[in-house]
């Protein structure tokens, strides 16, 4: 049987450390699709085009890794996708409670996905996208915690400031 994982996030945008979760499921998966999912009340900073773009930018040397987006329900979209598999990350404690959260809540709407947890690699259990935002805001390095095309956006979004 062919297994497929989704990874969903917001990607806004994508850092190492969702890379270092990507990478890891592709090797336990048959094929990951990495779905960006973008909500109307959050505020991002990247479009879901230019989130889209960095992440195939980020992913092309991983050949079973698709990249997708979708606006409605996490549990909608793994349905639509034939999916029973998510991979998420965890950095912390924190991170912790909002998974069991949000785990819940989608078993609740789908019993028929499991969702499969990936501790963070610890180099990069302090990064988030919205620290890596916030550095580069203020002409912070993130060159090292970020994909180059990710490092080159994000000097575009902030040279006027
Ligand atoms: N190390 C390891 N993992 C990391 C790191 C790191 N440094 N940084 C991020 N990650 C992991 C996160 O833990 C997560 O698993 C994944 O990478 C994506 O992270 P983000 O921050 O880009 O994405 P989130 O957590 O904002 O994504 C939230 C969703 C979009 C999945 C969620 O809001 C959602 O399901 N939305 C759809 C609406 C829905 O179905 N709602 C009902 C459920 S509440």
């Amino acid at each position: 049987m062919s297994r497929l994982a989704i990874c969903p996030g917001s990607f806004d945008p994508v850092t190492f450390g969702h890379l270092d979760i990507i990478e890891r499921a592709a090797k336990v998966f048959d094929h990951v699709i990495v779905a960006v999912f973008h909500n109307d009340s959050k505020s991002p900073l990247f479009s879901v085009e230019e989130r889209i773009s960095l992440l195939q930018a980020a992913t092309k040397h991983i050949e079973n890794v698709s990249v997708d987006s979708h606006g409605g329900l996490l549990m909608d979209y793994a349905r639509e996708k034939k999916a029973h598999v998510l991979v998420r990350g965890l950095r912390a404690v924190s991170d912790f409670e909002y998974e069991l959260q949000i785990t819940s809540m989608n078993r609740k709407l789908n019993e028929d996905v499991e969702t499969f947890f990936v501790m963070t690699n610890n180099k990069y259990s302090f990064l988030s996208s919205s620290m890596v935002k916030e550095v580069a805001r203020y002409k912070g390095n993130v060159s090292d915690l970020v994909p180059e095309a990710v490092d080159q956006a994000l000097r575009d979004k902030f040279k006027h400031l």
